[in-house]
């Protein structure tokens, strides 16, 4: 481990930004220490960044420091270690507002990931504002995690659920989107960023169509909050989740951010400690926000993780990363094309982050597996988006999905890894 300081806040940035000399890529590396190994005897090259993110050593950093010198239960003691553990919590709270540029600190709730603030919204919102006949909009491009909560949903309320379809690009076909839109919405849930396809939805001018009639909107930013600038306030999203795996933090830890007044207006998710103000057999009294969402001892250590990763992010600063990622791609995009045999899966004209493809007519686990033997970890498979493949009319894809460490080198492994798999399959 590395000499580290004291104090979570001496986490924050000192002396000038790595971005004042422009993007040092190499300098980034340096962080994450799991980059430096070998895997069959070459040098790693991470590819599979949509599924998660590695993690930089300020990040190990904080949560080992967590436990060496802070650890205790949040909210309830009196002893100093405890309110230490309370500050390095509610301080993960106020960076991930910030992130967000969340109105408020109680609008973010701390939960596991992108599949519980999800859940949760379909739980407690949903459970409480649909009827028999409602409707909820989603997309053709959705993780499973946010196609299968809203089905349950539907199931139990005899609702009905709305999928807007996308164009052969993979991009969302907004004329149908509109047409959808209607008297029995009551909900929109739809990503950011699609993790098979890489697209950019508009998310901003979905959610001003939905408000237009009065419907609030969910974004599922699992693929987005990594890659690019969120700003809720400005998107006037009315819940935003992600999670913190996939953003250079600790698993188990996510987000869900909710306008206040919506968040108000829910019941609970859970019920245990720390969501009450008081508890008697006749009746419960529930806590204030965001408190009353966060059932049970939180996962102090993931918080503080993700604080970390914030911090680290912002240091490096979302628009440096937004750049790097997006000449990445392209020059992927250029040289993957351009393989004979090469099909790429997802060529909207906004993305980011994800290459999919498929090389016709090896299976894209062949391609995974012998990718791996050349030390490149990619993703094969139907991504959790089953209808997406379904929508392309293939049964899987392979996936190399880009981070803020990756480079031009590694994409040239790449190819050299994929006229490996077709001199194989020759
Ligand atoms: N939404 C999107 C768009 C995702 O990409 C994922 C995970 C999730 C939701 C679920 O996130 P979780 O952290 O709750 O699991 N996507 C992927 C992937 O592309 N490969 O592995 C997981």
């Amino acid at each position: 481990m590395t000499t580290a300081p004291n104090t979570y806040t001496d986490l924050r940035p000192s002396g000038p930004a790595p971005t004042d000399a422009g993007y040092d890529v190499r300098r980034v590396r340096r962080d994450f220490p799991i980059l430096a190994q070998k895997i069959h005897g070459k040098p790693l090259v991470y590819l599979d960044n949509a599924a998660t993110t590695q993690k930089p050593q300020q990040v190990l950093d904080a949560i080992a420091r967590y436990y060496s010198e802070d650890n205790a239960n949040v909210h309830r003691g009196v002893h100093l270690l405890s309110e230490r553990a309370t500050e390095a919590y509610e301080r993960a709270r106020t960076i991930a507002q910030n992130f967000l540029n969340a109105a408020r600190p109680e609008e973010i709730i701390f939960v596991r990931g992108t599949t519980e603030a999800i859940n949760l919204v379909a739980q407690t919102y949903g459970r409480r504002n649909l009827a028999a006949g409602d409707e909820i909009i989603i997309t053709a491009m959705e993780h499973h995690s946010n196609i299968v909560p809203w089905q349950m949903l539907c199931e139990e309320k005899g609702a009905r659920l709305r999928v807007v379809p996308i164009n052969d690009r993979g991009e969302l076909q907004l004329e149908e989107y509109e047409k959808l839109l209607g008297p029995k919405t009551k909900l929109v849930a739809m990503g950011h960023v699609s993790n098979a396809l890489g697209t950019i939805n508009p998310v901003r001018r979905i959610i001003e169509l939905a408000h237009q009639q009065g419907v609030p909107v969910l974004v599922d930013g699992a693929q987005a909050a990594p890659r690019m600038k969120v700003d809720v306030r400005e998107l006037d999203a009315d819940f935003y989740a992600f999670s913190g795996h996939k953003i250079y933090g600790p698993t188990g830890i996510g987000v869900l951010y909710g306008k206040a007044s919506l968040l108000e207006a829910m019941p609970p998710y859970q019920g245990g400690g720390d969501m009450i103000s008081s508890v008697t057999f006749e009746k419960t009294l529930y806590n204030k926000l965001p408190h009353k969402f966060e059932a049970g001892t939180p996962h102090m250590e993931g918080a503080i993780g993700l604080g970390a990763a914030l911090d680290y992010v912002n240091r490096l600063g979302m628009e440096n990363i937004t750049a790097h990622e997006q000449d990445v791609l392209a020059y992927a995009t250029e040289k993957v094309a351009a393989l004979p045999g090469v099909r790429l899966i997802g060529t909207a004209r906004q993305k980011t982050g994800v290459l999919s493809f498929v090389l016709e007519p090896i299976h894209p686990h062949d391609i995974g597996t012998i990718l791996d033997q050349e030390g490149i970890a990619i993703r094969t498979g139907h991504h959790c988006a089953q209808p997406v493949m379904l929508r392309f009319g293939v049964p899987a894809t392979a996936r190399a999905s880009f981070g803020l460490y990756n480079t031009r080198e590694d994409v040239d492994a790449l190819v050299r890894g994929l006229n490996r798999v077709r001199e194989v399959f020759a």
